[in-house]
């Protein structure tokens, strides 16, 4: 009988790299939000993928930055530190520029964990010529003793194979911790206020999101239609009118696209209702962080 496998593979890296869209990839689904903004995942989040006799535990992981002051940024930091400390493999990515002073710290983070390590030099179908790769490679192999390093598309999901190739190879025996066809170990509501979250970064500047959480207050569902009750948590009264816009315009359109796709993720029809709310100082707050589901 051939051995089983079964381990845990953290996908980390700065801000921005790519690494909930190479989750989404991996999957063959939309399970991570992702946007052009850094620091959009805050929440390590469990992708399952089992091939054969190989069980493939991947973790999306928030981008590594230095953590600030609030109460918010350490949380998305121990996250990520968490797991990578939990993991048997760590897949480093970074991006097919240079490498970043938010690179080396990411890559710092990752050394203390003293596991093994892959790096994934992500985006390369922007690259206009292929061949700049090769002393980019060359960079990445002089700063850290990697299992292997990947060129790979996340988004085109160019590389892929290769890269899960080396990871399996990586991976301890062992018996598979999840059920065949298990996805994740979230409930639906975690990813119905992920959806809604998603909209709003891509919808709002800069600051607004990282200001921005949303709660599943009720979520039911029957053969052909789901209602689903979302808030929306600001700082402040003037972030409120910015998230609701004039004439309640803003909030509609982030209504309208978190309702499109929560409707493909349910398969049903939905009755979304949203609502906008003030909690004041709720990122630098680590009680009303823990109510919000940042624990
Ligand atoms: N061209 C290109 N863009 C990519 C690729 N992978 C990711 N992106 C884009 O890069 C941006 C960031 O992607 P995310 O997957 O959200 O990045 P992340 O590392 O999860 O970011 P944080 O959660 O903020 O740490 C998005 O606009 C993606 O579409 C890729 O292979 N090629
Ligand atoms: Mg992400």
């Amino acid at each position: 009988m051939t051995a089983t496998r079964c381990g845990f593979v953290a996908l980390a890296g700065r801000p921005n790299v790519g690494k909930s869209t190479l989750l989404n990839h991996l999957l063959g689904r939309k399970l991570s939000i992702t946007a052009r903004k850094p620091q959009t995942t805050r929440h390590s989040l469990l992708g399952v993928e089992t091939r054969g006799e190989t069980q493939t535990i991947f973790l999306d992981t928030p981008g590594i930055h230095r953590p600030g002051r609030r109460a918010m940024n350490r949380y998305m930091s121990g996250q990520a530190s968490s797991a990578i400390r939990g993991s048997d493999v760590v897949v480093l990515l970074t991006e097919a520029r240079r490498w970043m002073p938010g690179d080396e710290l990411a890559l710092r983070r990752v050394g203390e964990a003293q596991c093994a390590c892959v790096c994934a030099i992500n985006k390369i179908d922007r690259l206009r010529d292929r061949s700049t790769l090769l002393p980019m490679i060359d960079d990445v192999r002089a700063r850290h003793d990697f299992q292997a390093i990947v060129p790979i598309s996340a988004l085109k999901g160019e590389g892929l194979d290769a890269l899960w190739q080396e990871v399996s190879g990586l991976l301890p025996e062992g018996e598979h911790l999840f059920a065949r066809g298990d996805v994740t170990d979230r409930p639906t509501e975690f990813f119905l206020g992920e959806i809604v979250r998603e909209k709003i970064v891509r919808r709002l500047g800069a600051e607004i999101p990282h200001r921005a959480t949303v709660a599943v207050e009720r979520f039911t569902t029957k053969p052909h239609l789901a209602e689903v009750d979302a808030v929306i948590y600001v700082e402040r009264a003037s972030q409120k009118g910015i998230v609701i816009g004039r004439g309640g315009s803003r909030l509609k359109s982030i209504g309208q696209d978190a309702r499109a796709d929560i409707e493909t993720l349910l398969g049903r029809r939905v009755m979304l209702r949203t609502w906008v709310k003030v909690r004041r100082g709720w990122t630098d707050d680590t009680r009303v962080l823990a109510t919000l589901g940042y624990r």
